[in-house]
């Protein structure tokens, strides 16, 4: 049974918020106890943070923090175990892909901004003056100050750390409100940055829920000075509300029904590898993942067939056990969702070509299991093919030309990501350029280089992260002008 306290000004501490029980979403046995932050806990965290930037860590220069941002990279990897267990723990994700992809990059975060924080610079412009001695114009970024990160519990330790380490590098301190499904990564976390020496007060963790609880306290704190946000469009909505008292800026990456557009010059064999990785990896727990499907006519029986084959090919059972495939989804209630979307998608007379229930495989008795699920035969404005799910599911439509595939992707409120799948290079141009999101893939789907702009367009978020947009966010420029 694991206690995940709360990490203020370096210790740990257990708070007078809810307690409450943390799942293995496996078999929902209990596996621990969240101990929740009341208002105090969060007072003293953004108390410290702020303490924290006029102490030791505000004096220090880029190459110090970038040597504790490589520290910090190391100590994860070191520890890269523990930080597996704790991950597969809380999120019943199979271990075999939080070794490739959540803990790589959880500690890949840090040396990324470590990198771009030492090649960012700023503006300076010389100028003429009427006495003709001229002027110098430089900036200098300056730390932004307190940054709240609310994340969600999708890829906790990746996401986390994609906002904490730019903030670090950029010199400011942090709160961070993990989702109250899975609190432990961003606990250990706070043994690492001790154990690396971080200043006490550079990282703060406040445990617990968002609404009346440990994420409004922080987002709508009076000392926060930005908050960064990962999750739900209608959460980025209350968060984006928060922050107007104040006038703080907010980097909001959120929600998305991401379209995937499958011609039918392409290549067969990849496209079912990233198709099938974009409709089912995580159990379809990811922003970017593909919700909606659009197939040219000639092909779409293959595909819907293909698609269909690889639903059912899915391994459940222990997270840890390496032939497991899937996961089961987070909790009860987000199963009770996806159950619903099923359900309505089966009463609106969606064809169910695999899929639809709850496996009956050994090993998937308890727990929050789904199956991975295609359907097809619903009409564009079906919610089924508007709202997003979050689950292993797909709705195929087919599509027969390029104009229509365009049209089809972009009626959505959403506009976070798309993947494109075609041979015809001038063609692959053409339809990225024009699909409404803030990242088109082509031929490939979650192939992430950290130094491009990441975030969504309409629904799906405000603002870029990644690379030079991170800096952007996590610092402000002060001009500084100087008569010669
Ligand atoms: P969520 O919005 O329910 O919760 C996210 C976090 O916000 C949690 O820590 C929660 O406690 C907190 N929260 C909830 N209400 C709050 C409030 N009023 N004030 C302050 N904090 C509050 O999202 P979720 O269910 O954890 O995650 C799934 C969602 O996240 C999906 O919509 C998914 O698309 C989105 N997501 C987006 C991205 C992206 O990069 N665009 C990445 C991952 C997940
Ligand atoms: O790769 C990333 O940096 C990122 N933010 C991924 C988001 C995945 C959404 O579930």
């Amino acid at each position: 049974m694991g206690e995940f306290l709360n990490f203020i000004d370096g210790r740990f501490v257990k708070g007078c918020g809810e307690r409450f029980a943390n799942h293995f979403p496996a078999t929902g046995e209990v596996i621990g106890t969240i101990y929740g932050a009341g208002q105090s806990e969060v007072d003293a965290a953004v108390g410290a943070a702020r303490a924290a930037l006029k102490g030791r860590w505000g004096r220090l220069s880029v190459p110090e923090r970038v040597d504790l941002l490589r520290k910090l990279a190391d100590a994860v990897n070191a520890r890269f175990d523990e930080f597996l267990a704790a991950e597969v723990r809380d999120t019943g994700k199979p271990a075999s892909l939080a070794r490739h992809i959540d803990i790589p990059r959880g500690a890949a975060n840090f040396n990324v901004f470590a990198d771009q924080i030492q090649t960012t610079g700023a503006d300076a412009f010389e100028m003429s003056t009427p006495d003709g001695a001229g002027a110098l114009n430089y900036a200098v970024r300056v730390p932004r100050g307190v940054i709240a990160v609310i994340c969600p519990w999708n890829l906790p330790l990746l996401l986390m750390t994609w906002k904490v380490a730019p903030a670090l590098a950029c010199g400011n301190t942090v709160v961070v409100k993990p989702s109250e499904e899975t609190p432990a990564t961003a606990t250990l976390l706070g043994e690492v940055m001790n154990q690396v020496g971080i200043p006490p007060g550079v990282y703060n963790v406040v445990h617990g829920g968002g609404i009346a609880a440990a994420g409004e306290f922080l987002t709508r704190h009076p000392d926060v000075d930005g908050i960064t946000f990962t999750g739900e469009t209608t959460t980025g909505e209350a968060i984006m509300a928060a922050a107007a008292r104040g006038v703080r800026p907010v980097s909001l990456e959120l929600g998305g029904k991401n379209a995937g557009i499958i011609f039918a010059d392409a290549d067969f064999d990849k496209t079912m590898e990233g198709i099938g990785r974009s409709c089912f990896a995580n159990t379809g727990q990811v922003c970017l993942g593909t919700e909606r499907l659009y197939v040219q006519r000639a092909i779409f029986e293959r595909i819907t067939d293909a698609l269909a084959v690889k639903a059912r090919s899915y391994r459940f059972g222990d997270p840890f056990d390496t032939a497991t495939t899937m996961g089961p989804v987070i909790s009860a209630e987000h199963r009770a969702k996806v159950l619903k979307y099923y359900e309505k998608a089966r009463a609106a007379g969606a064809g169910v070509l695999a899929g639809g229930g709850v496996p009956e495989s050994a090993g998937c008795e308890r727990g929050y299991w789904v199956e991975p699920t295609v359907w097809t035969g619903l009409a564009q404005d079906n919610a089924i093919i508007a709202e997003e799910i979050f689950g292993p599911c797909v709705h195929l439509s087919p599509f027969d030309t390029e104009e229509e595939a365009i049209a089809l992707a972009n009626d959505s409120r959403y506009g976070l990501a798309t993947s494109i799948w075609t041979e015809n290079l001038s063609r692959a141009h053409r339809v990225a350029r024009q699909i409404e999101v803030g990242i088109a893939w082509v031929n490939c789907w979650f192939l992430r280089d950290l130094r491009t702009a990441f975030g969504g367009s309409k629904r799906s978020g405000i603002g870029r992260e990644g690379g030079i947009h991170s800096m952007e966010f996590y610092t402000q420029l002060r001009n500084v002008c100087v008569k010669l």
